[in-house]
């Protein structure tokens, strides 16, 4: 019965995700041998890893609720009603069992594998052009933050979408906290590194970590949240615990998970998606409906836990929000790049 329930979008992901990135990823190598050293890979490994994450997923549990965390009396915290929208909110259970996580295995089927995350101790490091290095416990930075509930949209780059109550603070409120120097333009976010709870980043072929980028002037407005619970409790280890990014007007892509680490710098940053293929997924990456990834449109969505495939909207629907931040950029090219 899930298998049906999952049918629609299941049909986006196969033109999406590991063959064509790995075919892909195989043209780049032939390019360049900067990123991946001496690696050696086989498709045959790569394939065998994806049935075993797969089998695995059919055993598991969907509960995202079992682990006591030190935060739990934090929640559920009070719902900001500016952030309310239209569509329904997607169900947990959806939304908890189908996850892009490529630290856990390059399919959707990682919630389980992500179990072996530890989320405590969590150290979050703040570095480069600010006024004094920092590294913070993640208990204590989530209790001095003020939390709220909003209700965003997602919209991943493979054309599925779903809605999501996440809880967290107001990135702004971390830059302030970080007191950037006058030089810094951009930050640049990574997520742990650590091969022995993450199977999938033995996959040498990728550039660990998962790193991703913002401009600061996107990390202070004011949709850009860092997600600490998700269905009005600390978020579950398949969404990004204990903290992740949420920048609803970009494709999902950018929203890096589980982060250690963000870095204020006057470079731009390359991500992790960028490093890999750079024509597909650029540093802006905003959801654009007229720009066709260079694989499939962008036109619409499918709806997760839905059988709906509706009309993308421009910014993903936050247009009033953030259209004012990329007026100097051209209209196709750079609103995906
Ligand atoms: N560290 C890390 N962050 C990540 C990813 C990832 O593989 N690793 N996947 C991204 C992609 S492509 C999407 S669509 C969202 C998925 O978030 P969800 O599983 O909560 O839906 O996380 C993003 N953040
Ligand atoms: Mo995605």
């Amino acid at each position: 019965m899930l298998i049906k329930a999952f049918r629609p979008w299941s049909v986006k992901e196969s033109l999406a995700t590991d063959e064509q990135i790995y075919m892909n990823r195989r043209k780049f190598m032939r390019g360049s041998s900067l990123l991946i050293g001496g690696a050696t890979l086989s498709l045959a490994g790569c394939n065998s890893e994806v049935a075993h994450d797969v089998a695995d997923d059919m055993t598991q549990s969907t509960s995202t609720s079992d682990y006591k965390d030190p935060t739990m009396d934090l929640y559920p915290a009070k719902r900001n009603e500016a952030y309310k929208l239209e569509r329904a909110v997607t169900d947990e259970t959806v939304n908890a069992t189908y996850n892009n996580f490529y630290e856990f295995g390059s399919h959707k089927h990682i919630s389980k594998a992500a179990q072996a995350l530890q989320t405590r101790p969590w150290t979050v490091k703040i570095d480069g052009l600010v006024e004094e290095e920092m590294e913070l416990d993640i208990d204590s930075l989530i209790r001095a933050m003020s939390l709220e509930e909003r209700l965003y949209r997602h919209r991943c780059v493979e054309a599925w979408s779903m809605t999501i109550p996440w809880t967290g603070f107001a990135f702004a409120d971390l830059v302030k906290k970080a007191k950037p120097l006058s030089g810094a333009k951009y930050i640049q976010m990574e997520t742990f590194q650590d091969s022995q709870v993450a199977s999938g980043q033995k996959q040498s072929w990728y550039p660990w970590p998962y790193t991703e980028g913002v401009s600061i002037e996107e990390a202070m407005n004011e949709l850009a949240f860092l997600v600490t619970g998700a269905y009005g409790k600390p978020m579950a280890k398949q969404f990004g615990a204990p903290l992740r990014l949420a920048l609803p007007w970009k494709y999902g892509f950018k929203s890096i998970k589980s982060i250690v680490r963000f870095t204020f710098t006057d470079q731009r940053p390359v991500s992790f998606w960028e490093q890999l293929a750079p024509k597909e997924y650029g540093f802006w990456a905003n959801v654009n409906p007229e720009v066709r990834h260079p694989r499939w449109s962008q036109a619409n969505e499918t709806v997760l836990g839905t059988d709906d495939t509706i009309p993308t909207q421009m910014y993903n629907g936050y247009a009033d929000q953030v259209a004012h931040l990329y007026k100097e950029l051209g209209k196709t090219e750079i609103l995906f790049r």
